[in-house]
């Protein structure tokens, strides 16, 4: 028999370039068939097929992030899986042609579907657009995100509360990892369907308990998968909670694979599990926290509603290199933000991406120089600071 050229196909590879003398960060390079991930990286949220107010063409010009994140549990619900395997995946229909990575819905049905209920089989949730009744299974989200025809696909889980009791984690850690053995039997079972090498990630759960979260790294690692996530952290459990627990879970996943903390964080959050270990990114706090008028620059953080900037006609951060921090006026976003003018949601969110991606590109470039933790050191108070 021929073999099939899919086959034949690598799957996603993990160089690690260098490793911090002083601390556990690492700067690497993830290759996919759509391309190079140059890591630690931030993943932009584009959570229905579009980084919300951003275009395409000014994510790669302004932006430059070598991939971006996708919902199944949203794209799901719309515009649903006819439409998505017509268009022949995601890529073709919202033309990127970037690596592309989709969270499993497991996190979106609990934050955001009203009525589910969980049992071995899956979540039965009601939809947040018009309260229609789905079930969510380990197989069929891997169908979707199959015809979603991300790189990079997560495996279903659920993601505890952080106020939750030991008994409740232990059991949800326990379901998840039968939901994992799940996900890999129908994944293996299933074929790529564009071309195109997808990877399934399995996630860590454990909520803040040190023996769960081993329990389920040593669970996780055994899946010999091609790069591992951590969840369940960032979901309010105080900040020295959540980098103790990504501390104990970088150091029990393997080293030769990269390790992804899902939706993490404030910009300082990110230098300090970074310097943990974490080589993947994603959150909705550049995008979300721009629509509501925070920008994140390099000298600080400006909350541009405030009439301190209403004839600051200096550029908005001239430390970028997106054209967009140069060519716009805090005094000018101001006044569309006031105005409620679109054009104000789209500089911000690109000012906010161009600022996290400069943030995850100094820190590599920090890392292979070998003066990561100093600079780091010298980083956190200026990305607290209010202007
Ligand atoms: N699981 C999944 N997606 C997530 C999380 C999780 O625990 C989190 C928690 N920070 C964000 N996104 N599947």
């Amino acid at each position: 028999m021929q073999p099939n050229f899919l086959d034949l196909m690598p799957a996603l590879a993990f160089d690690l370039l260098k490793t911090d003398d002083r601390s556990a960060a690492r700067a690497g390079k993830i290759t996919t068939d759509h391309g190079l991930i140059e890591t630690p990286i931030f993943m932009p949220v584009g959570t229905i097929g579009s980084v919300k107010a951003v275009s395409q063409q000014q994510l790669k010009s302004e932006v430059d992030p070598h991939i971006i994140l996708g919902n199944t549990y949203h794209l799901y619900l719309r515009p649903g899986m006819q439409t998505l395997e017509a268009a022949g995946g995601l890529h073709n229909f919202m033309n990127w042609d970037r690596p592309i990575l989709t969270d499993s819905g497991g996190f979106q049905v609990f934050s955001l579907s009203g009525n589910r209920k969980i049992n071995e089989e899956g979540v039965m949730f009601q939809s947040h657009i018009d309260g229609s009744r789905h079930l969510f299974t380990p197989e069929k989200v891997m169908d979707i995100e199959r015809i979603i025809g991300a790189d990079i696909m997560m495996a279903f889980d659920e993601c505890p509360p952080a106020n939750s009791e030991y008994k409740y984690a232990l059991d949800s850690m326990n379901l998840t990892h039968r939901w994992l053995d799940r996900c890999f039997t129908h994944f293996n079972g299933t074929q790529d369907r564009y071309g195109h090498t997808q990877n399934l990630f399995p996630i860590v759960q454990g909520a803040v308990f040190h023996d769960l979260r081993k329990a389920s790294c040593e669970y996780v690692s055994s899946k010999n998968a091609t790069g591992n996530a951590i969840g369940g952290l960032s979901v309010g459990e105080p900040e020295p909670v959540m980098y103790e627990i990504c501390q104990l879970c970088c150091e029990s996943l393997p080293t030769e694979k990269p390790r992804y903390l899902m939706g993490v964080g404030t910009p300082w959050n990110i230098l300090e599990c970074i310097a943990l270990g974490i080589d993947m990114f994603d959150c909705v706090m550049p995008t979300r926290n721009g629509r509501n008028a925070m920008l994140f620059t390099t000298k600080g953080v400006i909350n541009i509603d405030n009439k301190k900037w209403e004839q600051d006609f200096s550029p908005i951060d001239d430390g970028l290199d997106s054209e967009f921090s140069h060519y716009y006026s805090k005094a000018y976003v101001r006044h569309l933000f006031k105005a409620g003018e679109l054009l104000g949601l789209t500089i911000a969110s690109v000012q906010n991406l161009a600022f996290y991606l400069w943030l995850v590109k100094e820190a590599r470039k920090h890392i292979l120089a070998g003066d990561f933790l100093s600079w780091k050191e010298e980083m956190i108070p200026i990305l607290k600071t209010r202007l």
